[in-house]
């Protein structure tokens, strides 16, 4: 069990989830927490990596850093989604093995399950069928994450377990309209048309895409409550059990905003696969569940982000 002094690495703490999980850390009064940013300590390095990990030789290891991007950067940032993400987990992964982290956590993401998997996304569909295009680099590193953690664990009893969130949302998202996931993207694009007196928001794709989405914040708890309680191979979906399409949350996130004009869909963008929903059996057996609704998390980041009332 994690103690209140005990050394806890959180490897990408500024981004949204590694900045949910020090918060939560934080929050539960821990005092004992390492972190690093990456212009100070590059992950994909081999040798700095491991001169980290024997200078500081972390207890805990939250493995939360990663290439992460939307459907467009994913797509066209193919070589680097797969190699910086391979580099950064592999070397984490490892000298967490040579320096005897009790614990590492994880974190992948729903785009490992095959596209045409059946809904919900049980756990044991994994490696059924062949994945999403726009985002195999970046699935493919992280399946590989899950396998390296379950292999450690096999070969040399290393308590390494893997987390699967579906999509994110929460504080510190990226809103770079090129390369950011789609909640964030619609928050700026509602507000700054807003803002402008726009007449018309273009979003990408049909509309008909289902998504799920989990609040940084819920996935940070649940994240916590799972280094306590799952010791096992095998990863655990974290996700809300529920998803939306696309144009209802353009809606959704119109409204928020208060924006009164129209919605142009651009179809020649892509929709990636057409479904993603999680089943949260697992997750629910073990005992957590999700509590921030979404329009409620919605409404927190506009206000956060754009300062609005
Ligand atoms: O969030 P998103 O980029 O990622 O896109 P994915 C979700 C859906 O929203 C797609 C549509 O159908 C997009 O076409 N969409 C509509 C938009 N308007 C926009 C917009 O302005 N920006 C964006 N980004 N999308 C990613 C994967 O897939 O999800 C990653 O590429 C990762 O690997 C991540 O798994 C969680 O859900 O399609």
């Amino acid at each position: 069990m994690m103690q209140k002094d005990s050394r806890i690495y959180i490897a990408g703490h500024r981004g949204m989830v590694g900045s949910a999980i020090h918060r939560k850390l934080l929050r539960e009064g821990h005092d004992n927490i390492i972190v690093k940013a990456s212009q100070e300590l590059d992950l994909r390095n081999q040798q700095v990596t491991a001169d980290f990990f024997k200078e500081h030789k972390p207890e805990y290891v939250f493995l939360a850093a990663a290439k992460v991007g939307g459907i467009l950067a994913n797509n066209e940032y193919k070589a680097d989604f797969l190699y910086d993400n391979l580099m950064i987990q592999n070397n984490v992964i490892h000298q967490a093995y040579e320096y005897g982290v009790k614990k590492l956590m994880f974190l992948g993401s729903s785009c490992i399950y095959p596209k045409m998997a059946p809904q919900p996304l049980k756990e044991e569909y994994l490696l059924t069928g062949l994945l999403e295009p726009t985002n195999e680099p970046y699935a493919v590193a992280k399946i590989a994450g899950i396998k390296m953690c379950d292999a450690y664990r096999y070969q040399y009893g290393c308590n390494f377990i893997s987390v699967m969130p579906t999509n994110l949302y929460g504080p510190n998202d990226n809103y770079d309209l090129q390369k950011s996931h789609v909640l964030p993207a619609l928050i700026r694009k509602f507000h700054e048309a807003k803002a402008n007196g726009t007449a018309e928001v273009v979003v990408w794709g049909t509309g008909t895409p289902l998504r799920e989405f989990l609040h940084a914040d819920d996935l940070a708890d649940a994240c916590y409550y799972l280094m306590q309680q799952y010791n096992d191979a095998g990863f655990v979906n974290i996700g809300v059990g529920t998803d939306i399409s696309i144009a209802e949350l353009a809606e959704m996130i119109k409204d928020i905003v208060g924006y009164k004009g129209k919605i142009i869909w651009d179809t020649e963008k892509p929709d990636g696969t057409p479904r993603k929903l999680m089943d949260v059996t697992k997750l629910t057996k073990l005992g957590w569940k999700a509590t921030i609704q979404l329009k409620d998390g919605i409404k927190e980041v506009y206000k956060q982000k754009f300062d609005t009332n």
